[in-house]
């Protein structure tokens, strides 16, 4: 574990195993945290807090550009240990992290150029507002973009004084421990940066119900998000959640079948699929689908499956057997419903994949919109194409799952673009381009994907309370119960 500044072991002295997705192999024993490891790193963030709550925005903006400093320094040695423990390909993984320094760099800014608000208030006031931290807040995170979704939680807390508790996913808990190296080499006061890795049902339970929490920010699954706000809630704990999604990728016949393939492509086979804005639904006009699935099976029967540190691999393994079952679970319920298989649907033959997870990219044609694989988060290379008549229809399919998190639109017609994206309901809609992210712009979801905002101001906000304070600047004496005969008033 990661807490107070150094790394110590778990107090029950327990360890589990992080394995490689590409082989099975172990690559680390990591301590496995449980409550008591819990209580004791939220005491050490609390005292902590004293010191780092009250630092002024500009020493904390100092102190995070050394972060992102450092982090581009050693960036070579994050990228090899995030390739090793998700066996995501290596081309990914090193255009992910080169952006992470800028989420440093933007929040100190934030932080430094941050002003309050002077509200107006009736009679003889003075009246301003401050933003202060919330103080120690909880965050859990998944293994799809280890040290990413880490950094969108980590980045905004440290700017707005806050010190925290990392309980990162089971599966890949090593960049985030490892981070903490970072953030002492930059100043980062000890205390204010600790990570407890462990499960779900251990750590990560103990660290939604510790009353000590201001809030717990969590990205997971739509269930985990449920659950986790529940429990946050009976401390009224903040909650936020970046969750499921079950984005569409919605092309238009404006632009070239060549383009539309490229499209979904990109958007579906990013991470093997598991992204909560995978492209997981294609949907495309009628008058060009049948060029499109032609075109799009060829391709993507061309996917270079491989060892994910080659940096020509263009698709790595999933992340473990449980979600490789699920993509196979979906894959057989798909055909069971009728869809038609037309890419992929098993896992690759011969070597060097009889060991680890590998699957290849599936698409499902003839999909109805009213099926399980096109309903329900599969978190895999799955694809299902659905085609559409007209607009009315495609915004109708796309809005048409429980989800909000993302889609994108495809078209070169400029007031068809803006029009369509802006009745889709969902939290991040991309016009000719999909998954782009950037630490200046909102990031979340509407519907069952989620509850607040990653990313830009509003994550800033989020991670701060407001305190009003006001002034009474008249010269008048005040008596409130004195008998002078003069009607009182509030204001
Ligand atoms: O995620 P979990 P899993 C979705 C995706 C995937 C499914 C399950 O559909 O197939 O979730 O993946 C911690 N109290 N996403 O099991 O369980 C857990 O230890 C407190 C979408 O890996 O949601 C981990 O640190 N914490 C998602 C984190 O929650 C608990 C990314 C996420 O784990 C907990 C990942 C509990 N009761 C999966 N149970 C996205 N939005 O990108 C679990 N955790």
């Amino acid at each position: 574990m990661w807490v107070d500044g150094k790394e110590v072991l778990a107090s029950s002295g327990k360890t589990f195993s992080v394995q490689n997705p590409k082989n099975e192999e172990v690559i680390a024993q990591v301590a496995e945290g449980d409550a008591a490891d819990v209580d004791h790193a939220v005491a050490v963030a609390q005292r902590a807090f004293q010191q780092w709550g009250q630092a002024s925005a500009e020493s904390r903006g100092h102190i995070m550009a050394r972060v992102a400093e450092i982090l581009r320094r050693r960036l070579d040695e994050f990228i090899d240990i995030e390739v090793e423990q998700t066996g995501r390909a290596r081309r990914e993984m090193a255009a992910q992290l080169a952006r992470l320094p800028e989420w440093y760099d933007y929040f100190g800014a934030l932080a430094r150029t941050h002003e309050d608000t002077v509200p107006p208030f009736g009679g003889q006031f003075l009246n301003y507002t401050r933003r202060v931290p919330l103080g120690v807040v909880g965050h859990i995170t998944p293994w799809n973009h280890p040290l990413l979704i880490l950094t969108k939680k980590v980045a905004p807390s440290l700017a707005a004084g806050n010190t925290m508790v990392v309980k990162p996913s089971e599966l890949a808990p090593l960049t985030p421990l490892l981070l903490g190296e970072v953030m002492r080499e930059a100043g980062v006061p000890d205390g204010v940066y600790n990570v407890v890795p462990g499960f779900g049902a251990g750590a990560g339970a103990a660290l939604t119900t510790h009353p000590g929490i201001r809030k717990i920010d969590l990205t997971g699954g739509t269930e985990t998000g449920k659950t986790v706000a529940s429990l946050a809630g009976r401390n009224l704990t903040r909650f936020a959640g970046e969750l499921g999604g079950k984005a569409s990728v919605v092309t238009f016949p404006d632009i070239s079948p060549r383009a539309v393939v490229s499209a979904v492509m990109f958007a579906s086979f990013v991470a093997t699929g598991q992204t909560c804005v995978q492209g997981a639904r294609l949907l495309v006009h009628r008058s060009i689908h049948d060029e499109v699935v032609n075109e799009l099976v060829t391709r993507t029967q061309a996917l270079r499956l491989g060892d994910p540190q080659d940096l020509k691999t263009q698709v790595g393994p999933l992340i473990s057997e449980r979600q490789r079952a699920v993509v196979e679970k979906y894959v057989r319920i798909g055909i069971e419903e009728g869809a038609t298989l037309a890419a992929g649907g098993r896992r690759p033959e011969g070597a060097p994949y009889e060991r680890g997870y590998w699957y290849l990219p599936t698409i499902f044609t003839d999909v109805r919109n009213d099926m399980r694989i096109a309903q329900e988060e599969i978190f895999g290379p799955v694809v299902c194409v659905l085609p559409f008549d007209d607009e009315d229809e495609a915004v109708a399919l796309a809005n048409g799952t429980e989800f909000g998190l993302a889609a994108s639109v495809w078209t070169s017609d400029v007031r068809r673009a803006h029009r369509v994206a802006h009745q889709i309901e969902a939290g991040i809609v991309w016009i000719n381009d999909h998954h782009r992210i950037d630490p200046a712009s909102p990031w979340g979801g509407f519907k069952m994907s989620g509850i607040g905002r990653e990313n830009g101001i509003a994550a800033y906000h989020d991670y701060t309370q407001i305190q009003n304070v006001i002034v009474n600047l008249s010269k008048e004496p005040f008596d409130w119960f004195s008998d002078d005969g003069e009607a009182k008033r509030y204001s």
